[in-house]
């Protein structure tokens, strides 16, 4: 087979699960083509880097000349190789992180294949061209984000680095020196860092690929047609994290699979299902509830303050899910609002004789730190002591994993997140409350739900107390009539 013939095999992948014999092919591939590239001096490899929406795909589609890269969130990188004149290009596009989120924030998945992006480049990428959308303002937050990700790479990085600004046709007459002299002292600083190397591209137009080519050539050619060399260790750190997760991986979805045969054979007639959706705040709780009671979402979703229950037939059953304000994803419990606990507390009351379930919301396009488990720990416990037996993981945001398996995610978060799902006995299901053909998410749901209420003899719900209840809506009844008097006596003011 010719070489030609092996890069048109791997010219579309996505490098996510690289079991044994795709990573032996991938390895064998890497060595022979790192040797060919050594004998072609014609070669051209790039790394995209940038925030999630940053305009990467955009920048990769310019490069090569077509339509490559989708425009789907990813958590994986994908490489595509094209031909641009005598030149073989190629350019690896790398998943995003939330502009204002810092690297702790960001996914283990999303921090890997950064990394890995080098090793997709065989011996080393030329270049990184780092996008920003030229309308977005560059904050402190949002560079402190950005050198962090970028540092995932090591130092040496910066001198490969070039900024890229992304604008749209009405500004294409705009320069990069202009966005870097109005975009303040963060800007600066990037610049700086990239040795005054930026450039602004209207993606759409495809008579400004030359000029960003040669800006980019000038780059290699500055640096003696050098590619960027990792630490060794870093990489190795990685590709072995990378190789544990993956076997980790294959062991759960291997075990989830029997778990999935098992629900099947199990599910009886259930008429009636309550549930709680519980979860910090924006972790897609009032989605998740419109997602299952088969209702529309609100395109400018508003916060949630108080419980509100919501009832639906549901693929046969009466469904009624309640809806709660969540606490600040690093807040303990001592540090939510008395209100917000009351509500939280009371959520179990709005649905009686008692939740079968209840839902933890966890979005997976963040990390899963510490402080999201023990906040979402001490949240619980406050609500009751037992229930924990009743908690399903409900990992919203499924769209942003693509075709990664959501087990991947689970085992490359670590620790905080193996508790939970642990506490939670392996009970977890993704929603993507944004695809359109929304019902075989909720019914693999609902099938979840009943075997729980059909393994247990008594209908198994989480019973509320009596007195429990007396105390909470006596507290609730007071504070109410003091907002109601504090707001009297502002009026008579
Ligand atoms: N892409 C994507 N966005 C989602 C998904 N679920 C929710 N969102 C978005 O996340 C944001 C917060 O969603 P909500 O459902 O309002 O979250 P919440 O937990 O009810 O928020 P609070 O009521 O403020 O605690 C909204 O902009 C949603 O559109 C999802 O599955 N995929
Ligand atoms: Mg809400």
């Amino acid at each position: 087979m010719s070489w030609m013939g092996i890069h048109q095999q791997v010219k579309k992948e996505d490098f996510g699960i690289s079991f044994s014999f795709l990573s032996l092919f991938l390895n064998v591939y890497f060595y022979f083509s790192s040797l060919v590239d050594g004998w072609c001096t014609s070669q051209l490899k790039i790394v995209l880097l940038g925030g999630r929406d940053s305009g990467k795909n955009a920048v990769g589609n310019l490069i090569l000349g077509k339509e490559e890269f989708g425009t789907e969130e990813r958590t994986l990188c994908s490489r595509r190789i094209g031909k641009v004149s005598e030149l073989r290009v190629t350019v690896v596009n790398t998943p995003g992180w939330w502009c204002d989120s810092s690297a702790q924030n960001t996914p283990k998945l999303v921090k890997m294949e950064i990394i890995t992006s080098v090793a997709l480049c065989s011996p080393g990428p030329h270049v990184f061209l780092i996008i920003i959308k030229a309308t977005s303002v560059l904050s402190e937050k949002r560079r402190k984000a950005l050198e962090e990700h970028v540092a995932l790479l090591g130092d040496a990085v910066w001198s490969h680095c070039m900024v890229v600004f992304t604008c749209a046709e009405k500004y294409k007459d705009t320069n990069s020196e202009e966005y870097v002299e109005s975009g303040g002292k963060a800007l600066c600083w990037l610049s700086e860092k990239c040795s005054q190397r930026c450039h602004s591209v209207v993606p759409s137009d495809n008579s400004q690929r030359t000029v960003l080519l040669e800006k980019i050539q000038k780059l290699v050619t500055e640096n003696g047609n050098s590619v960027f060399e990792m630490e060794a260790k870093i990489l190795w750190v990685n590709e072995e994290e990378k190789r544990e997760m993956e076997e980790r991986t294959r062991l759960r979805l291997k075990k989830m699979k029997k778990h999935r045969s098992l629900i099947q054979n199990k599910s009886k007639g259930v008429t009636n299902i309550r549930i709680v959706l519980l979860g910090a705040k924006g972790s897609g709780k009032t989605s998740a509830l419109n997602t299952i009671l088969a209702r529309e979402n609100n395109p400018k979703p508003i916060r949630t303050v108080c419980c509100q229950a919501g009832q639906e037939m549901v693929l046969g059953r009466l469904v009624t899910v309640v809806d709660t304000p969540g606490w600040w994803m690093n807040y303990f419990c001592d540090e939510s609002s008395n209100f917000d606990r009351g509500e939280l507390a009371l959520s179990s009351y709005f649905c009686p004789p008692g939740p079968h379930v209840f839902l933890l919301v966890i979005r997976v396009d963040r990390a899963f730190t510490e402080t999201c488990r023990r906040a979402a720990q001490e949240h619980l416990d406050m609500i009751g002591e037992h229930i924990w037996s009743h908690v399903i993981l409900l990992f919203s945001f499924g769209d942003w994993l693509g075709d990664t398996p959501i087990e991947q995610y689970i085992e490359s978060e670590g620790e905080a997140l193996w508790w939970i799902v642990e506490r939670c006995d392996n009970k977890y299901h993704v929603l993507n409350s944004k695809m359109k053909d929304k019902e075989f998410q909720v019914r693999e749901l609902i099938a979840k739900i009943e075997k729980i209420i059909t393994s247990s003899d008594n209908g198994c719900y989480y019973k509320l107390e009596r007195k429990v209840l007396e105390q909470l809506e006596g507290t609730m009844r007071r504070e109410k009539e003091r907002a109601r008097e504090r707001l009297m006596k502002k009026k008579k003011q």
